[in-house]
């Protein structure tokens, strides 16, 4: 339940299909797995409209950008995936941090997004 609250939450927030610079947005599959995300760098021009796809292949993780509105739970395996956009208005590298206590590793389990 509160999940779905924060996806419907981020959907809310992206751009209307009638805003100004209509662009598709840019599908990003990100897996996450103990302690690692797949692809652990992402790379997009700034001004991209990025709609990520995040599905865990075993445990509960988070999806945090940080310095960035974005942050989200990941369900565990086979319990769908979730969806957030982000509007990657910032040039810059952003750190993605998973935000869900998920072992040992958790604490090292980074990814970067990069903003050209
Ligand atoms: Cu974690």
């Amino acid at each position: 339940m509160l999940l779905k609250c924060f996806v419907v939450l981020a959907l809310a927030l992206g751009p209307s299909p009638q805003a100004l610079k209509p662009s598709s947005p840019r599908v990003i599959r990100v897996s996450a797995e103990r302690f690692a995300y797949t692809p652990s760098e992402i790379t997009v021009e700034k001004g991209t409209v990025i709609e990520f796809h995040l599905t865990s292949e075993d445990t509960d993780h988070g999806f945090r950008i940080i310095g960035t509105e974005v942050d989200v739970q990941i369900p565990k395996r086979r319990r769908g995936e979730t969806v957030v956009k982000y509007t990657a208005d910032t040039a810059g590298r952003f750190i993605i941090e998973c935000s869900r206590p998920c072992g040992a590793g958790h604490t090292a389990m980074r990814a970067t997004l990069v903003v050209k």
